[in-house]
């Protein structure tokens, strides 16, 4: 394939924004390489910068569940734009989404619009300290919420729980206040809450976590932790900003059954558009201004834009047997790949939950946690990423993150990706 295109641009780019990107995850650093550069979306499909059409199983992240240029979505913002882009006041399609969001999602009671997830997750946690009154955070190995300074932590040395910054620029200040604990591992949850639980104002979670690849809540994982939160008087967050409506419409607390105090979402919820949400109890929710002392405010929250492509999507993802239908499409491909490597002889293994999937060049019987994550063969990898690229088919570029599949892809592109799988494993065999 020619990336001719893509190159001078990745060139070009260099030269104005840092590594040439927006977001590092789209440098191609983990699987070498120059970026690709798109310029347009068809369903299932992505178009890049020399024209080559791509498979494609990043939806933007996640957010495409209906694939690109969704006539709906499109309809939508189009009525939007003839009356107006802004207005920096409320709008009646607010209360519409707000509504939406609380009727399929029923442990959030009232909602809170942000225009990313990464402020999603860093109001939630601010208003769960201000409701406790306390100042220590819990989150996991593996998971990430977003790049505000408290949360980017790499676990600490050994028993030490104490976050240690994962950037330059985050004051250690702010990661002595966050432990960080094993995901999937209920034995250290609970042990260190019998220690310090009632210290701790929160717990934020992935639930299904899709930063360290794909890897499920073990059973009881979710359990243990909503016991500990209540017995300690901490509360429970759930970042459901890549889970929530993407595993199920209700998100992953409504395929584990685990009700959150509050929950994070994004993506899915402004198809495409910038767009993330916290919520909850209406007594934690009631904390926030103009009601309550924790301040939280945002120029672009609730943008009509991006309001209009939401309540657009909830109301795609809420017909009856869309999840059913995604999840078919989603674990029919992972039956495939796996099939396809072990003709080829190569040691591999999938997860799936709804429409988000993982694939490990791994040994083990199925991948359970960060550790496991990271002992994955990354060379295999970087190998396939680039065969199923010269396949047609975009995965993401990076061994930690998880596929995301659309209502767009069928039959058809699911039998080239895997035909395109065949190729790529029998290469690695070679
Ligand atoms: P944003 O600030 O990127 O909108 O959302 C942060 C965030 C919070 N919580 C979860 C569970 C997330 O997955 C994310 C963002 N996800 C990454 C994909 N792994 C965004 C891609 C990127 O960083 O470019």
């Amino acid at each position: 394939m020619n990336h001719a295109n893509s190159k001078s641009l990745f060139d070009a780019a260099q030269k104005v924004i840092p590594g040439g990107v927006n977001s590092p995850v789209r440098a191609f650093r983990s699987v070498g390489g120059n970026p690709l550069f798109f310029k347009g979306g068809e369903g299932a499909y992505l178009i890049d910068a020399d024209d080559n059409r791509y498979i494609d199983y990043v939806g933007a992240w996640g957010p495409l569940i209906l694939g690109h240029g969704n006539p709906l979505v499109v309809d939508a913002l189009r009525n939007q734009l003839e009356q107006g882009i802004g207005y920096g006041a409320s709008t009646e399609a607010e209360i519409r989404l707000a509504s939406k969001i609380i009727e399929l999602v029923p442990s959030i009671e009232k909602v809170r619009l942000t225009t990313s997830g990464t402020e999603a997750t860093m109001s939630a946690i601010r208003v769960a300290r201000g409701y406790t009154r306390r100042d220590e955070i819990v989150k996991f190995e593996g998971c990430y919420h977003g790049h505000a300074d408290g949360l980017l932590v790499k676990a600490g040395s050994g028993a030490l729980t104490l976050g240690e910054p994962d950037s330059l620029g985050v004051p250690k200040a702010y990661t002595d206040l966050t432990h960080v604990l094993p995901y999937n591992d209920s034995e250290a949850v609970e042990s260190f809450f019998a220690k310090q639980g009632d210290k701790i104002a929160c717990i934020i979670v992935e639930p299904v976590a899709g930063n360290m690849n794909l890897v499920p809540p073990a059973p009881g994982f979710l359990e243990t932790l909503r016991s500990v939160c209540d017995k300690h008087g901490t509360v429970l967050i759930f970042d459901e900003v890549m889970s929530g409506f993407r595993v199920a419409s209700g998100g992953a607390q409504a395929v584990y059954g685990i009700t959150p105090d509050m929950t994070c979402l994004g993506k899915v919820i402004g198809g495409g558009l910038p767009v993330g949400a916290f919520g909850g109890r209406k007594e934690i929710m009631d904390m926030i201004a103009p009601l309550g002392g924790v301040y939280q405010a945002g120029t672009l929250s609730g943008s009509p834009l991006a309001v209009a492509a939401g309540i657009c999507m909830l109301e795609a993802v809420s017909q009856p047997g869309f999840y059913e239908t995604l999840g078919q499409r989603a674990a029919q491909l992972m039956a495939g790949l796996r099939e396809r490597a072990a003709t080829a002889g190569i040691p591999f293994t999938t997860n799936q939950v709804g429409g988000m999937f993982g694939c490990f060049f791994s040994e083990e019987e199925q991948v359970s946690n960060f550790a496991q994550v990271t002992a994955c063969n990354a060379e295999r990898f970087q190998n396939y990423f680039h065969a199923m690229l010269d396949g047609g088919v975009y995965l993401a570029p990076s061994a930690f993150e998880a596929g995301f599949i659309s209502m767009a892809h069928g039959d058809e592109e699911i039998r080239i990706t895997l035909d395109a799988a065949e190729q790529a494993f029998n290469s690695l065999a070679q």
